[in-house]
């Protein structure tokens, strides 16, 4: 059986969303992205002997390995386009090639640029310079980038499509609600800022697959 580590509203959630679309059974574990989170944290060696990386999502039962576990699959994509992949029947990635280019499109930039660069200058400073007096620039900067981003992404979903990949629900459109959710957690207007990625998530927290790990997370920003 696949065995799912997680932290509550971290980049995971869309992995879990995937997992639970799918139907499938599968076993869970929370390991804490947060210093001030329960039980096992991602910064433990614990974790680190397991994923190096000391990050999740990851998802074990998954033939291969990337370090630390044998057979443990790390990064929200590659998981989400596996279980989408090897669970056809729940049709989370589209087959034709176009299609499923515009998903790895959207996928690629929601980690490498919004994610891994603007959200994490803003959350993380850290992760950028050793020097905390350069922390308040990469903080501003992050900021900036997030909310151009944003705007970006309400642009897209404004031109009439009804998902993200237009045509039908795809893995793209609960990795959107990850980034949507931590507008409004950080207190952002998301309503007003974004209104047709307000007009999305809505959809996407109507699937009750979403509303079922929304609340095994207990996601109060929603
Ligand atoms: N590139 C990875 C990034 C994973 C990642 O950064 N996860 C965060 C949670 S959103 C994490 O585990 N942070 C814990 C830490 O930095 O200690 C992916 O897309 O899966």
């Amino acid at each position: 059986m696949l065995r799912f580590y997680y932290s509550p509203g971290a980049c995971s959630l869309a992995a879990h969303i995937v997992l639970e679309e799918i139907g499938i059974p599968y076993e869970e574990e929370i390991i804490s992205a947060r210093p001030d989170g329960e039980g096992v944290k991602t910064t433990s060696p614990a974790w680190k002997a397991i994923n190096p990386k000391g990050r999740v999502p990851a998802l074990a039962g998954v033939p291969g390995r990337i370090g630390g576990a044998e057979n443990l699959l790390t990064e929200v994509n590659a998981i989400m386009v596996y279980l989408a992949r090897t669970h056809p029947a729940a049709g989370l990635l589209p087959t034709d090639p176009a299609a499923e280019a515009r998903c790895l499109e959207w996928m690629n930039w929601l980690t490498g640029s919004v994610h891994a660069t603007a959200w994490a200058q803003m959350i993380r400073p850290y992760r950028f310079s050793a020097d905390d007096k350069c922390f308040p620039s990469i903080k501003a900067k992050g900021e900036e980038d997030l909310r151009a981003h944003f705007a970006y992404i309400d642009g897209l979903l404004a031109d009439g499509r009804d998902w993200a990949v237009p045509g039908s629900y795809s893995v793209v459109d609960p990795y959107l609600l990850v980034f949507y959710g931590w507008g409004k957690r950080i207190g952002w207007d998301m309503a007003g800022l974004c209104p047709a990625w307000t007009a999305h998530a809505a959809k996407v927290l109507a699937r009750p697959a979403v509303q079922r790990i929304i609340a095994r997370e207990n996601l109060s920003y929603f």
